[in-house]
């Protein structure tokens, strides 16, 4: 039988001292009841914006009512680690360098998963040694929760139009995870919303994927395009792209609250192997086996090299038309799979009409484009 703490208030003070030296920002206690929340993913599944990610319809409800999926749990202990690179190449910078590959910040380290799983399963266990056995699952985006409704009732943040959570003295570059318990803890107050007239996520969105606001239609998101999205990726947002190939960062850059943002204090959030400035053509020129021996620990080995390879055609398709760029292309045409084939041909097809506009604009006007036609 499951041995209560005599004191929930101590045993919550304990916790959140405890999480802090663990590494995490902030943690808060909710309890389980989404029932709006519940009612906007279900009207979301609906509309078929989780596009390819069978797994969000598939768990349904089940994603919104965490007693069922952990029968006994009554409190949500939810928790925040900041992963902002400091020490990366600045992101408009990268963005900005066609010839580069843009990989989202939250991908630049190790990967989150293990890390905050970790320190939650200790902070779980030292809990137990100290008050004795009690019921807990521990989730980093690793079972159908509703991560953020939940932070934002145990007072975490508010979510913002862009759809992630954030925090006033924290901004939004933060993970979330959660132990859903049986220990009655003391509750916190909701987080209070604090995006009032400002529109700006929505204006930066390249492929206009925020669709109202608090409304994400994944199937025009740069970062489902890119990460969840298994087949082809729609010729219609190819171009939007740009040189994001692994996620998008673009609404929460133009957010004001990010001013407030931390940089990440954990180690493994550190930029591996130069993935802020890399260039295009030579992380398209990765062999399989060096894809798998780099990115091994990173959230990006989960996508696979044929899902790499796919992503950076088309930001190679985007870039300014060059010898090198279209070498790097042609290369690859012959020993791609189907699907990467296909965007190979999609990003040559784009450089052949650079080619011949630049040669016509040439032949009108022979001293005008002199210097910039490389090809
Ligand atoms: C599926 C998923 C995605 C999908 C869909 C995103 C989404 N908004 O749902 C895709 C692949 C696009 C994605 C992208 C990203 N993701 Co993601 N993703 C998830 C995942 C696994 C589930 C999210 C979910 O439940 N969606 C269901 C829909 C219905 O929820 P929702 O769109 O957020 O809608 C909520 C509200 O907006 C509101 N709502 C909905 N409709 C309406 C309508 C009205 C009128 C109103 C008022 C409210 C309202 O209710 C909903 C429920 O609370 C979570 C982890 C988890 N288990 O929670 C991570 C998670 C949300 N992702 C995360 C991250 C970091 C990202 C990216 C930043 C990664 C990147 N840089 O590329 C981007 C951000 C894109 C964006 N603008 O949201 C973090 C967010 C951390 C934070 N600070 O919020 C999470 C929590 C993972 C984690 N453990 O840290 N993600
Ligand atoms: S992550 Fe990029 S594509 Fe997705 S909503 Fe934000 S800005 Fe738009
Ligand atoms: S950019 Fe503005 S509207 Fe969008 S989430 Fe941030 S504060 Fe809210």
């Amino acid at each position: 039988m499951t041995q209560r703490p005599p004191d929930p208030a101590a045993a919550k003070r304990q916790l959140a001292a405890r999480a802090r030296e663990l590494g995490f920002g902030r943690i808060g206690v909710a309890p389980i009841d989404i029932p709006e929340d519940e009612q906007h993913l279900l009207r979301w599944l609906d509309a078929g914006m989780h596009g390819e990610m069978d797994y969000m319809r598939r768990h349904g409800t089940r994603r919104s009512r965490p007693q069922e999926l952990s029968p006994g749990t009554v409190r949500v202990i939810s928790v925040r680690m900041d992963y902002w690179p400091v020490a990366a190449r600045d992101a408009g910078e990268v963005l900005g360098d066609a010839q580069s590959g843009y990989i989202s910040r939250y991908a630049l380290g190790r990967d989150y998963h293990k890390v905050m799983r970790n320190a939650l399963a200790r902070l779980a266990e030292e809990l137990a040694d100290a008050i004795g056995p009690f019921g807990y699952r521990v989730c980093v985006d690793s079972a159908p929760v509703l991560e953020k409704a939940h932070a934002r009732n145990a007072g975490l943040g508010w979510i913002g139009k862009h759809t992630n959570l954030i925090a006033r003295e924290a901004g939004s570059w933060f993970f979330l995870g959660e132990i859903l318990t049986d220990l009655p803890l003391p509750v916190d107050e909701p987080a209070s919303a604090h995006c009032g007239t400002c529109t700006a996520c929505i204006t930066a969105c390249p492929t206009a994927a925020i669709v109202a606001p608090y409304q994400l239609d994944a199937r025009r998101c740069i970062a489902y395009l890119t990460i969840e999205h298994h087949s082809a990726i729609p010729v219609e947002f190819r171009e939007a792209i740009g040189n994001r190939i692994y996620g998008c960062d673009d609404c929460q850059l133009v957010c004001p609250w990010n001013k407030f943002a931390h940089a990440a204090s954990h180690p493994d959030f550190k930029v591996r192997h130069g993935l802020d400035s890399g260039r295009l053509t030579e992380l398209f020129s990765w062999t399989q086996s060096q894809f798998e021996e780099r990115m091994r620990g990173s959230a990006i080995y989960r996508i696979g090299y044929e899902k790499w390879l796919r992503n950076i055609a088309v930001a190679l398709g985007n870039a300014p038309t060059s010898e090198p760029v279209i070498r790097a292309l042609e290369q690859r045409r012959e020993s791609a799979s189907e699907l990467v084939r296909e965007h190979i041909e999609w990003a040559l097809g784009r450089h052949k009409t650079s080619v011949v506009d630049l040669q016509s604009a040439s032949q009108k006007d022979p001293g005008q484009n002199a210097a910039s036609t490389s090809v």
